[in-house]
């Protein structure tokens, strides 16, 4: 016993890592880490770097949200974020309220029209 003790503490210290190392299974259309920060990318109606600005520090007043980055030339906003506190279908809904698209969705129309004339999605990326 003297001898058997030490040896199964730690066989079963082993069997908890090995439990602990199996990752929580991704949500669709996301990428998760085993940290749960997944990260999620969006195009955009955005065409200049107010829109730049101000779609970053929306996102950034999220819950959940990490870090916001917008690349106006191909519109593509990347969002991390906590896969747990928030979902790609909430952070596309934050960025419909400050007034731009999200993929297939359209911006809140109250938004949209309170962007100054130079952020208007009828005008080129500038
Ligand atoms: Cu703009």
């Amino acid at each position: 016993m003297k001898f058997l003790l030490p040896l199964s503490l730690s066989f079963l210290s082993l069997l908890s890592i090995s439990a602990h190392a199996q990752a929580p299974t991704a949500p669709t259309g996301a990428q998760a880490s085993s940290k749960g920060v997944a990260t999620a990318k969006f195009k955009t109606s955005a065409v200049c770097e107010m829109c730049k600005a101000r779609i970053e520090k929306s996102l950034a007043y999220e819950k959940g949200v990490q870090s916001a980055v917008l690349d106006v030339p191909t519109k593509v906003l990347t969002v991390t974020y906590k896969a747990d506190k928030t979902t790609p279908a909430a952070l596309r809904t934050a960025v419909q309220k400050t007034g731009y698209d999200a993929d297939e969705l359209t911006a809140d129309a109250r938004a949209y029209n309170r962007l100054p004339d130079c952020c208007k999605k009828t005008n080129p990326v500038h």
